[in-house]
Parts: structure tokens; sequence; C-alpha cells
């Protein structure tokens, strides 16, 4: 599976309708990454009640950028709801994100990096940090990182430095521009899709074609 379905928003009070639209696309998606709106609006709640209906990679989107005390404090909220939390890379090791990796490590959760942003400020210093960013992600040995499908000649950069190991995960499908599958194609693991399914009337459907998408865009690349 190439999708992770990211859900920053919901309609109702009680977020049923987001636990109805993933009751129809959990078994087609490979993880869903949920945003600070969403996480703000709603208590613990909602997360368990997801657990209980996605058994696929959870992934909290925090961004962290913080001193790692207060980053692990921040994680521990969400220690038995969580497979995964995002955190910016820009922030360094040495007190931060040694700190939280240990603590996520130490808890069997995963830790994603943010190496590059979909959007295109992310050219005025991400991008010109790419060599300081890419060492970084060597010393720190995520489990993931987040790259844009919007510039997707930085994820070939990052793939080839970094070899397979390490999880891309790629922003910047649909609504940003970018086509399902381009980032596959210059090697991501998969693409982190938001509006494009849930603001759709008909989420099922937009997922499916989503996928299929993907699979056309990368086998046109692969000629
Ligand atoms: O498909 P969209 O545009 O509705 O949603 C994209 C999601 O990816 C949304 O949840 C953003 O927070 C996230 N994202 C970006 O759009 N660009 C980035 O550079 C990074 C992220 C992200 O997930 O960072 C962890």
């Amino acid at each position: 599976m190439t999708l992770v379905v990211a859900i920053d928003r919901s309609n109702t009070e009680d977020g049923k309708d987001i636990i109805s639209i993933l009751n129809n696309i959990c078994n087609m998606v490979a993880g869903v990454k949920l945003g600070m709106p969403l996480l703000l609006k709603h208590d613990l709640n909602l997360l368990s009640n997801i657990r209980k209906i996605c058994k696929n990679n959870l992934i909290i989107d925090l961004k962290l950028a913080d001193i790692g005390e207060v980053m692990v404090e921040t994680v521990e909220l969400f220690k038995n709801y969580a497979d995964a939390v995002i955190a910016h890379s820009f922030i360094g090791k040495n007190g931060a994100l040694d700190k939280l990796k240990n603590y996520l490590d130490e808890n069997n959760m995963k830790l994603i990096l943010v190496g590059s942003m979909s959007h295109k400020g992310s050219e005025e210093i991400y991008d010109k940090e790419i060599d300081n960013i890419i060492k970084l992600i060597k010393d720190i040995n995520p489990w993931g990182i987040v790259l844009p499908a919007t510039r997707p000649e930085i994820i070939k950069v990052f793939r080839r430095e970094l070899g397979n190991e390490i999880k891309i995960l790629s922003p910047g499908v649909g609504v940003q521009g970018a086509r399902p599958g381009s980032a596959l194609c210059y090697g991501a693991d998969y693409e982190i899709i938001g509006r494009s399914i849930m603001n759709s009337p008909d989420p099922k459907e937009a997922t499916k074609v989503l996928i299929y998408e993907q699979k056309r865009g990368m086998y046109e690349c692969k000629k």
C-alpha cells in the first residue's frame, strides 16, 4: 500500500464523520496521519476509536520542534494511541532529537522527520541546508522522512544519499499540485494525501481512484 491519508479536521463535534470515512478506507491505506487542528479539537477518545477500526500505522503529526524534554512530555500524552510521531529536523540532534529518538525507541514508536516541505518557502531554508539535513538524518536514523511531492528532485537526492532503509513519505499530491504516483516515481514509499480524499463527496471512491492513478503514474514513469 502506498497511500497515507492525512486527516487535519472534522466536520462534527464528536468526530463521527472521521470514523465513518475511516471505516470505509482503512483497508486501502498504509497509514493515517492526524494533524493539529483535528488533535486540538478532539480528546483522546477519538484516537482510541480510530485505533479500534484502523490497525495500520497511526501517525501523530505534531511537527515537533522543541527541546528534548518538552518533546518527550508531549509525545508521552499520545503513547498509547500512536505508532509514529513527526518532528522537524532543523532543530538538530544534541538535546533535542537524540532525546526524542531514545524515548520513542524505548516505547516502540517510530520517528518521522521532516526533511523538506511542499510549500515554496521550503526552498528558502530547508533546501539550502540539504547536505546538513541529510547528514543529521543519517545520524538519527529515523523510521521515515517527509519530502515534497511538489519538488520531486529533492526526493531523488535524499533517496540516493540515504539508500532504501528509511521510508519516504511525500505530501503535496492533489490540491497542492503534484500528480498521484509522481513522488513514488522519484523514490517515495508513500504519498500523503489529505483534502483530495477528505473533502470529496465520496472519500471511498476518491481513495480508489487515487490508488489507481498512483499505479498508472508509476507505470508511466517506469516506461
Ligand atoms: O493533501 P493535502 O494538501 O490536503 O494535505 C497534505 C498533508 O501533508 C497535510 O496534513 C499537511 O500538514 C502535510 N504536509 C504538507 O502538506 N507539506 C509538508 O511539507 C509537510 C507535511 C507533513 O505531513 O509534514 C509532516
